[in-house]
């Protein structure tokens, strides 16, 4: 049987720690009911060494998750927990978060990759933050009352939990995603069973011990580390599920999509990939359009679902412009992320790296002129530095597939009209950036951008109070703000009669 906790030590900080590595399910650690079932092994994609292995759940596995989750429905929490109290529990999980952010950090980092110092000051930030603005909303989540006829009736919607929900998230951002989705989820009363990506399951893991720490009765949040197509697949097809979320690649995507419909037709939101445009426009601060592009597209190793990965700089500007960029991305140290001096690390898999190099490899063999990178580095870990293409056209593969890597196509364009059109021409609509001191020309463009996000003159923030999702085929559904309850709340509307009577 496998073991249910790892002692690990960090090296590079000397830390030892013990990591739950069972399913979390009625906040216990447990073992998968199927003998068959093979670990998953974490691997430190810095140095290509595993770190621990972990269970991973089965079908079976799923539905004993589903049911607990079902039972603290029932029972704890759905309509028998209050706004107030699933307040408090919210508020005291972001508190042992933050007790525990170095500790959070660091494994997050081994696991995923990124730099110590991101995962601590925005990832872990973020999150925390993240569960403590759904903690004020857990209170004040309410219907409206609406006039029927003032003499006889009267209706009034509830916006109940709805239910069970599964979370499936990736592992470009785990601690992120994770609190994306179990925030608004427990403030509206929900239950969970959540499905960390194969690649990163530590950092649930180890909020799962926190979720018992904090109080919340059994079964609220449950854990289930598993194969997509396994665990995830199971989640979207399963009849007891009322709602998934999920965070992930288009193609995964539409295959929960097809498990809701000829399941039970639980609600859905989908988070999908993007091949997000950035305008330069000739008025712009070129300096400063310069530095968010390069935010854009090296955040996080490029591994962002609105990594900024299409550039395109007005013509009377675009040589200036590019001699202003290439010299800023070359400075990014991509390298471990307990190196202090790394900005960058290295991308979160083999599958990944191999990926993110077919694409190097196609944008020269069709054609696209490197201005930055495409050198592969000697020696172990998955790291890809970053890389500008320049001479671009629209039919390439790397201006039309998502990348998911430090790999910027820049193109140029004369007029506004034209700006527009190169950028909208996608399958996908997640985020957009412009940069220009006109401000019509913002607004213009701004509405004219086909994409949930349009960014004017910053490029890659997000606040938890500003909702975030995509159009086209980025998916469906808002995270983040007051939209996010919506994803997980159902509307009752009891319509009251106080005086007609039928003859
Ligand atoms: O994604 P998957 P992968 C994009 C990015 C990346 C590509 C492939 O371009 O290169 O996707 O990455 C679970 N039913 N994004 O293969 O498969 C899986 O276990 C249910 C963009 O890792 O979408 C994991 O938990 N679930 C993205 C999650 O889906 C399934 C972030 C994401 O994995 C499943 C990640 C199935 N049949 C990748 N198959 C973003 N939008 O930020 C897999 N999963």
């Amino acid at each position: 049987m496998a073991s249910l906790s790892a002692r690990i030590v960090i090296r590079a900080t000397n830390r030892e720690l013990e990591i739950p590595t069972g399913l979390f399910i009625d906040n216990q650690f447990v073992p998968s009911v199927d003998s068959a079932s093979e670990p998953i092994q974490a691997v430190n994609p810095s140095t290509e060494e595993p770190i621990c292995s972990v269970v991973a759940g089965s079908a079976k596995d799923i539905d004993i998750a589903v049911a607990a989750a079902r039972k603290a429905f029932n029972t704890t929490w759905g309509k028998n927990v209050t706004g107030f109290e699933r307040s408090k529990l919210l508020n005291k999980l972001a508190d042992l978060m933050e007790r525990d952010q170095d500790i959070l950090a660091e494994v997050e980092s081994l696991n995923n990759g990124k730099p110590v110092k991101i995962a601590r000051d925005f990832d872990i930030g973020d999150s925390i933050q993240c569960l403590r603005y759904y903690a004020g909303w857990a209170d004040k989540i309410t219907g409206q009352t609406i006039e029927v006829d003032n003499k006889t009736k009267l209706a009034f919607t509830k916006h109940d939990p709805i239910g069970v929900c599964g979370q499936i998230i990736p592992w470009n951002y785990p601690i992120n995603m994770w609190a994306w989705k179990v925030g608004p989820a427990l403030a509206c009363g929900c239950t969970i069973v959540m499905k960390p990506s194969e690649l990163t399951p530590l950092t649930a893991l180890m909020l799962s011990k926190l979720i018992a720490e904090a109080g919340f009765p059994p079964g609220v949040v449950n854990t289930i580390p598993s194969l997509g197509s396994v665990g995830g697949a199971a989640l979207s097809a399963h009849m007891g599920v009322d709602k998934v979320a999920f965070t992930g690649s288009t193609v995964t995507g539409r295959k929960i999509m097809e498990a809701a419909a000829k399941s039970n037709l639980k609600k859905v939101s989908l988070e999908l990939g993007g091949k997000s445009p950035q305008i330069v426009f000739e008025s712009a601060d070129l300096d400063q359009a310069a530095n968010w592009a390069c935010l854009g597209i090296l955040y996080n190793t490029g591994q962002d679902c609105t990594a900024g990965s299409r550039l395109y700089v007005q013509d009377t500007v675009y040589d200036k412009f590019i001699s202003l960029l290439v010299p800023k991305a070359k400075e990014l140290v991509i390298g471990d992320g307990f190196d202090e001096k790394s900005g960058g690390g290295p991308v979160v898999s083999k599958t990944q790296f191999d990926k993110v190099w077919r694409y190097i490899e196609s944008g020269s063999a069709q054609g696209a002129k490197l201005a930055l990178g495409g050198q592969k580095r000697p020696g172990k870990g998955f790291f890809v530095d970053p890389t500008i293409f320049t001479d671009i056209n629209a039919n390439m593969d790397i201006v039309r597939d998502e990348i998911f890597g430090p790999v910027l196509s820049v193109g140029r364009f004369k007029t506004e009209e034209e700006a527009i059109s190169l950028a909208n021409d996608t399958s996908y609509g997640l985020g957009a950036g412009l940069h220009s001191n006109d401000a019509n020309q913002c607004m213009r463009v701004s509405s004219a951008l086909e994409a949930g996000t349009v960014w004017v003159n910053q490029y890659n923030l997000l606040n938890n109070n500003v909702p975030f999702g995509g159009k086209k085929q980025s998916g469906i559904g808002r995270e983040l703000g007051s939209y996010a309850l919506e994803e997980y709340t159902s509307v009752k509307a009891v319509h009251w009669n106080f005086g007609e009577k039928l003859d």
